[in-house]
């Protein structure tokens, strides 16, 4: 993804504009048609790999659409894309860093160089310094000041220093050690630290402060109130903090200056996205909870799902089958969204960090040569688990006005079965994709002899396009490849759009006016303030609203 691409912009691509042809000829054609022409469509439009079945089936295309899309992915270089990212190339140009993440799952004989340096062995290192440490705290080896043993872990974190955290111990919780109690704390609102520490002792208590950079506001005003709630209860001695406090962080010297012993740190490299960082130290959570051994197999899975996106040809190759789907839908079906339904409760974060991993990702509007793009790029992802979200907004799904793609993700069997549980959500999940994907028509309801007034109410337009993900469990290694699922389809989507999917700027704008209101808030006396009007009456009337009593 070098800064000077010399491939087509988008619009001009000979596939795009076959596209855009094609799509106005198949616009009208039904999923039920499409279903009815080929017999075995079902069978067909699927793709297995590793452990994870595809059926696509139930979208909007035709064996034309699919060989326009791959071709699409040819003519916007993708494979030399991919290659510049597996070989550490700096391919996040507007920050100059390379994008690795993929070596944070490799195995410890690979080789991967960034600025000639094989970057495994450091990966390694850290991978066996958190393992010790994890092992001393599971077992109680580790004492807190007091001599007590751990029973409270703590993440201090926001962002990709806090979603990827959540969410696998969410979703591996099946595999956790139940004696021992997980939080995680994000928010700068101190609502969120109080009730997290409600009911925890701080003889017990150990904290994961997580921040990459270790100046992130948020969660170093989170870790400055747990350093007070600590040394308030063990009475004040400040070398308590070394037998309480861990860091995850890249500055070692922020980092010491806060207290905690570098010792106790935990590092990863600037190559290492905060979105992208789960499986990196940020993870020392996950393996506090699940145990090494299952966090280095979450770690395979991750990297079994890198070999299959590097190794399998396009048009078998799951990340990138989804990734072009969600173009089509996104930039010729004119979807907005992406609805994530996992029917798995364990995976009930899941699509909230795929709202970061995709939409911090690739919500970009210029491309990288620094153009306008003329297209849409990211759509915006969201979800529930199933069947909740059934009682909830599927309504809108099914008879509303918008084209809401959606990924089902299901699983064979249960981690915790019981009784008839299983039977029934997987029932729901199938004929959830069933009922958005050929609908009911009017002559349907009528020979059910609906009163002729409510006929339009029951009517499902349907051609609703979605796909279903089927796995065995959802194992940690399991989770590892739907993780880097949808990282690899995030890349591809960039690749596509042409596009940086590993900068942020866009967060920055907020950050900085944030520290220059704070003073505003804070000061007895109010500085003269030179916001717009809207800004400068709202920090007014702040500032009379918490002074009144
Ligand atoms: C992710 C972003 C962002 C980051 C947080 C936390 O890709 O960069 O979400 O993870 O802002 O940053 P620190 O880890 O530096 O505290």
């Amino acid at each position: 993804m070098s800064k000077k691409s010399v491939i087509k912009p988008l619009t001009q691509r000979p596939a795009w504009k076959a596209l855009a042809t094609h799509q106005k000829k198949i616009a009208k054609l039904h999923l039920r048609e499409l279903f009815a022409a080929n017999k075995q469509r079902g069978e067909k439009l699927t793709a297995e790999a590793i452990g994870l079945f595809l059926d696509y089936s139930k979208n909007r295309i035709t064996a034309e659409t699919l060989k326009l899309l791959l071709q699409l992915a040819k003519e916007s270089n993708l494979r030399g894309r991919m290659d510049a990212m597996f070989a550490g190339e700096k391919i996040n140009f507007t920050e100059n860093r390379a994008v690795l993440h993929t070596a944070l799952r490799a195995p410890k004989n690979a080789k991967v160089f960034v600025d000639g340096k094989n970057v495994v062995p450091d990966v390694h290192a850290v991978l066996d310094k958190m393992t010790e440490f994890a092992k001393r705290v599971r077992s109680g080896a580790w004492k807190g000041h007091t001599g007590k043993r751990i029973k409270n872990i703590v993440n201090i974190g926001i962002g990709g220093s806090d979603l990827g955290p959540v969410m696998a111990y969410e979703a591996l919780r099946h595999y956790s050690q139940r004696d021992l109690v997980f939080r995680f704390v994000s928010n700068v609102d101190g609502a969120d630290f109080v009730e997290a520490m409600q009911d925890l002792n701080p003889a017990e208590t150990l904290f994961v402060v997580s921040s990459k950079t270790f100046t992130t506001q948020e969660t170093m005003t989170n870790a400055e109130s747990a350093r007070d709630w600590l040394l308030r209860g063990l009475g004040g001695n400040k070398k308590a903090v070394a037998k309480h406090f861990v860091a995850v962080s890249t500055n070692a010297e922020k980092v010491s200056a806060f207290g905690i012993d570098t010792a106790n740190m935990f590092g990863f490299w600037d190559w290492v996205g905060g979105r992208y960082s789960m499986d990196s130290a940020i993870g020392l959570s996950t393996m506090l909870a699940v145990g090494p051994e299952n966090f280095r197999a979450l770690l395979a899975g991750f990297h079994e799902m890198d070999e299959h996106f590097r190794t399998a040809p396009f048009e078998k190759n799951l990340p990138v089958l989804m990734a072009l789907l969600s173009v089509w839908n996104t930039n010729f079906l004119g979807a907005e969204t992406v609805a994530v339904l996992p029917y798995e409760n364990y995976l009930k974060r899941f699509p909230a960090y795929l709202q970061q991993l995709t939409m911090e990702s690739n919500g970009k509007s210029v491309t990288l040569d620094g153009k306008k793009v003329n297209y849409e790029t990211s759509p915006i992802y969201w979800g529930e688990p199933g069947t909740n979200g059934q009682h909830s907004f599927y309504q809108l799904i099914h008879q509303g006005t918008r084209l809401i793609p959606c990924d089902f993700i299901a699983f064979g069997k249960a981690l915790t079965p019981l009784g008839r549980h299983h039977d029934l959500l997987l029932a729901n999940a199938l004929a959830q994709s069933e009922a958005l994907a050929f609908g009911k028509t009017a002559a349907e309801v009528k020979a059910e002899k609906v009163a002729d007034a409510l006929v339009p109410h029951k009517v499902f337009e349907g051609n609703r396009p979605s796909n279903t993900i089927l796995a065995d469990r959802l194992t940690p290694a399991v989770l590892g490849k739907l993780v880097a699922l949808y990282e690899h389809i995030v890349f591809v989507q960039g690749a596509i759009w042409s596009v940086n999917p590993f900068d942020q700027w866009g967060v920055e704008l907020g950050k900085a006016l944030a520290q220059r209101i704070v003073p505003e808030l804070e000061n007895t006396t109010l500085p003269p303030l030179k916001h717009d009007s809207s800004t400068n009456n709202l920090i007014r009337r702040y500032r009379k609203m918490k002074s009144a009593r």
